[in-house]
Order: C-alpha cells, then structure tokens, then sequence
C-alpha cells in the first residue's frame, strides 16, 4: 500500500534554508512516501496526508481534502494560523533541542553583549583606546525572560547557569528552579520593576500583540547597573510597537535594544533601526529551523501518528500558539 504523500508549501529561504533544500531532507528522510514542493511539483490533492509548511498562501492548504496533519516548519504559527481557510487538522509545530539550543545561543549572547559593554569595547577600539570600561559580576544584572515555553525556559536556565539574576513571565503559573516566576497580566508590573534587561521570547497571539510598548518599558527598572533597561527581541515583530520603541530609546526610557523581529521584515533599508546608536538588528536569524534536524522530527511525528500515538506540540489554536 502506497503511503500517504507529504506536501511541502515553503516560502522564502537562504542558501541553507531553501525549499529545494527542504524537498531533498525530506525525500531522505520519508524515503517511502511521495513528497511534493508546491507549486513546482504535481501531486494529485487527494493523495495528500501531511504538509510541512512554512508561510503558505492564504487558501494554499485547503485543497487537500485527506489531510490529516499540518507541520510548522517553526516554533510560531501566527502567520499560519491568520489564514482563515486553514483545515480542521492539528497543527504541530516545531519544539525540539536544535532549534532551542540556537535560541539560548542567542539570547546568551545578547545579554552578554549588553552585560560585558562589548558595544562600548568596540566603538573604543575604532578609536585605539585602551580604556576598559567597568566590569560588574553577572549576579548584579537583573534579566527578566518573557515568555517561559520550550525556549524561554532553556534560555532563562542558560543565563542562571551563567549566574545572572533571572526571573521569567508566563501566562500560566511555573515553577523553576532558581528562577523567580511571574504569572499573569497581574504579575507583569512586579516582573518589569525587577528586570534590567528584558528578554521576549513570546509567541505572537491577539492577548500578546503589542506587548512592547511605552507602558511596558516604563515600568522597567531604572536603578541598574547598566544605566538603563535593555530590551532583547527574538520573539515577533507583531510583540513591539515600533514607534514606542524608537521613542524610549531617544528620551533615555530605554538604554538599548537587540531586535532580531520586526513589524515588516526584511527591514526596509529607510527604517531607522539600521542606523540607531543604541539598537542592534539581526535578520531574524536568532534561530533557524534546520532542514536536517526539523525534517526528521517531522518524520518521526508522521510515524508516531501512524502508530496510533498521539502527535506531540499540537498549538492550541484557541490561544493561538
Ligand atoms: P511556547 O509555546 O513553548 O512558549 C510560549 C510561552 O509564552 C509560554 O510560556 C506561554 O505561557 C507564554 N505566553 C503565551 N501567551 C502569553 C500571555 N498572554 N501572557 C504571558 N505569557 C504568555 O513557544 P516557544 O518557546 O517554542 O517559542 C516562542 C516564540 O519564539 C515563537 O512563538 C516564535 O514567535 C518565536 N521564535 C522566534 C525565532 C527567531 O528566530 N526569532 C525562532 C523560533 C521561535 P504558558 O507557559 O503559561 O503557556
Ligand atoms: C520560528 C522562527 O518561529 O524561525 O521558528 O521565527
């Protein structure tokens, strides 16, 4: 009996992140099942039972009247679950130890960044002046990790390790050791008061959108060693408000900003971002979907279903992540 085909609806890419790239991981890796790149390759609809996708086009999935399964090839689903016509089949998305072990990579070294004045050092050396700038024990630098899923635990527990001071915020009350936890809108104003640099890590839902914002920054402590709060973004773009970011950082609210996410990415070449004195940009790369390591927890999720398992890290699509 033939088995079910997988179709593969990818937009965008790199080199290494390409939907060919992904086609040829998942032909290894599904060696006994029809898989089809759309639109470049036939598949008859019908045939369909899984789809591994990343942005798909609005409508692009609704064409297939057997599926049984969606994959994200992500952790955040918000653009996937904006479209409407989405079908009625659990959507997994991606939990798993590579992409979490690059986004801890990033958040540590962000925060690092920021803790070891390594912008100060730099701009310094362009001058040629040997002038170190003070150095504080991690312990005196109070980070608060938004969001304490699959990444912002790993993340929070990597600085802790580290011997910062952390603290995170979720929505439903956690308990980690070492870490101070916050839980709930309540909670926030007393998770932003102890926070010198603020760390989000939260999915884009309709409850966290716009998240960021003047309120929220000023509420973040003023009284630490760095002169002002930091805020680190690997989470969405959709989670800032933009203007409200540009204008903390010009009045002295915020002291800086590493910002991996963006309201419309690629950043247009005419955002001030590129060029702030006080913000770092990355192209939101703080952590990639590997095709190799993600096309083989997709497969291992067909085979656990095919068992009769249960699919694991299926999003909840009533709270949107
Ligand atoms: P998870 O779903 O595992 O965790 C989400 C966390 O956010 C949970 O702790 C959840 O709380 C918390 N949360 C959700 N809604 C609220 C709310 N309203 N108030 C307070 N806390 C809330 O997601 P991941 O950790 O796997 O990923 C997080 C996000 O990171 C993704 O959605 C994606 O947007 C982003 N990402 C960015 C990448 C990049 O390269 N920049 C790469 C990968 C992911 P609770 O635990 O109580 O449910
Ligand atoms: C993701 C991302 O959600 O790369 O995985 O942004």
């Amino acid at each position: 009996m033939t088995k079910g085909a997988l179709a593969l609806l990818i937009t965008g890419g790199t080199e290494n992140w390409s939907p060919p790239r992904w086609r040829e991981r998942f032909t290894a890796v599904c060696p006994e099942r029809a898989v089809a790149l759309l639109p470049a390759d036939y598949v008859d609809p019908a045939a369909v039972r899984y789809a591994a996708v990343w942005k798909p086009p609005p409508g692009g999935l609704k064409i297939f009247p057997n599926l049984a399964a969606i994959f994200n090839l992500g952790a955040g689903v918000d653009a996937l679950i904006a479209d409407p016509s989405l079908p009625d089949v659990p959507i997994v998305r991606v939990a798993d130890e590579d992409l979490t072990g690059r986004m801890t990579e990033y958040v540590v070294l962000h925060v690092l960044l920021h803790h070891r004045q390594q912008r100060t050092i730099d701009a310094r050396q362009r001058e040629r002046r040997w002038d170190p700038p003070a150095q504080r024990a991690a312990g005196a630098l109070r980070v608060g990790v938004m969001g304490l899923g699959v990444l912002g635990r790993d993340a929070a527990d990597a600085l802790r390790r580290i011997g910062f001071d952390v603290a995170g915020w979720s929505r439903t009350r956690k308990a980690l050791p070492g870490i101070a936890t916050f839980a709930g809108q309540e909670e926030l104003a007393a998770f932003l008061t102890r926070t010198d640099v603020l760390v989000c890590l939260l999915p884009l839902t309709l409850a966290t959108k716009g998240i960021l914002n003047r309120r929220t920054f000023s509420l973040l402590a003023r009284d630490g060693v760095l002169g002002g709060p930091v805020v680190i973004n690997a989470g969405r773009g959709g989670l800032q408000v933009e203007s409200d970011l540009l204008a903390t950082l010009d009045d002295g609210t915020l002291a800086a900003a590493t910002l991996d996410v963006f309201e419309n990415e690629p950043l247009p070449a005419e955002s001030p971002f590129w060029s702030h004195p006080k913000v770092t940009v990355s192209p939101h790369n703080a952590a990639d979907t590997d095709p190799d390591a993600i096309s083989i927890y997709v497969a291992q999720q067909i085979a656990r279903h095919e068992r009769g398992e249960a699919l694991q890290n299926v999003v909840d699509r009533r709270l949107g992540y």
